[in-house]
């Protein structure tokens, strides 16, 4: 699994295109790109640096909640989405502190900017985890993924829950050609922290495994990518669990798949290490409805990898 990763990274490398990005970082970018993880050889945690399964876990389980507000994140101390929903807030006039435009470009360039980003971060994060209603309103990353998932808006005013949907497609019809999950609705997109990287997924069923297709329009190949994968993967066993499938292929399409330049020098370091036998992903209560799991229900055992190599988000 990790040599396919580490596959992608060097196909960049040598024909990315360099192109710029609303970011204002610069990628390196092809246009076009497939992966296939047999499921069955182990779970697909990179193991050329150490990824954090804990966090890729909670984010999964707040997705499936319907949850799309951070709170739940920073109650599990999970930071992945904090600066989504700091640059909306910091657009509304709730915030009266110093000027944060650009905060993410800005507190790479200059110390002192950065200091002054981190302090007004803190307080935000604190306001989240202790003022519900200033949670509800700045917490909330619009309707993202979670909100997509469970509870799609139709116009007849009702709500469609995609994922007990194909669940009980899965079961009484594996054979279905339509076992979609879509997060793109193109009416909420404008209202989104971010429009869906992880844009639609299809399960397919064939011979008691259950397999699932990610089309992903945007891929942060050294950041983003390791926890798509490794998400999508852990989804899938779950699916499987609950509709009593084995588990068969996670297979991982991409539309843009970059690089950001200033990923460089890091992934080339990973480009430079050994790859490990891939760990084993334990659910131990597999009695549970995939509604109702816990972080303590899902581990990962025996996961060797090299150390953590970090890295600027571009936001
Ligand atoms: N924006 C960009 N530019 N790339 C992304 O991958 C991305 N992903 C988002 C939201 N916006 C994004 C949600 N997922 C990290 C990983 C995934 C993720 C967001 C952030 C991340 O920063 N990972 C680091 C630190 C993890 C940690 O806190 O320990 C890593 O080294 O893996
Ligand atoms: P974009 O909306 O301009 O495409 O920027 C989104 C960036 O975030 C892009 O670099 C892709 C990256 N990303 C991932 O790779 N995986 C994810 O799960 C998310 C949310 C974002």
């Amino acid at each position: 699994m990790t040599k396919q990763y580490l596959e992608l990274a060097q196909t960049i490398l040598d024909h990315g295109i360099e192109k710029g990005d609303r970011t204002g970082t610069g990628t390196k970018s092809i246009f076009g790109y497939q992966m296939r993880f047999d499921l069955q050889k182990g779970f697909p945690l990179l193991t050329t640096k150490k990824t954090a399964f804990g966090l890729i876990k909670s984010e999964l389980l707040w997705f499936l909640k319907g949850d799309t507000n951070i709170r739940y994140l920073l109650e599990n101390k999970n930071h992945i989405w904090d600066e989504w929903a700091f640059e909306r807030y910091i657009a509304t006039d709730a915030y009266q502190g110093p000027d944060m435009t650009d905060f993410g470009r800005r507190s790479l360039e200059d110390a002192s900017f950065k200091n002054l980003y981190q302090e007004q971060m803190a307080i935000f994060r604190e306001k989240i985890l202790t003022d519900d209603d200033f949670s509800k309103t700045y917490g909330e990353l619009g309707n993202i993924y979670g909100s997509q998932w469970r509870n799609w808006k139709t116009s007849q005013g009702e709500t469609i829950d995609q994922i007990k949907d194909v669940i009980e497609m899965i079961k009484k019809n594996p054979d279905s050609r339509r076992l979609i999950v879509s997060a793109w609705n193109p009416e909420d997109v404008p209202n989104m922290a971010l429009p869906p990287c992880h844009t639609l997924f299809q399960f397919y069923v064939a011979e008691g495994k259950l397999s699932c297709q990610l089309y992903q329009r945007s891929a942060d190949v050294f950041l983003g990518v390791p926890f798509n994968i490794a998400s999508y993967a852990l989804l899938t066993h779950l699916i499987a669990n609950e509709t009593g499938l084995e588990v068969g292929d996670f297979v991982h399409t991409m539309g843009d798949a970059h690089l950001y330049l200033n990923h460089m020098d890091q992934i080339k370091e990973q480009l430079t290490r050994e790859t490990y036998a891939l760990p084993e992903l334990i659910i131990h209560s597999p009695e549970k409805s995939i509604f109702d799991m816990d972080k303590e229900d899902i581990g990962i055992k025996a996961y060797k990898s090299h150390p953590r190599i970090k890295a600027p988000i571009a936001v």
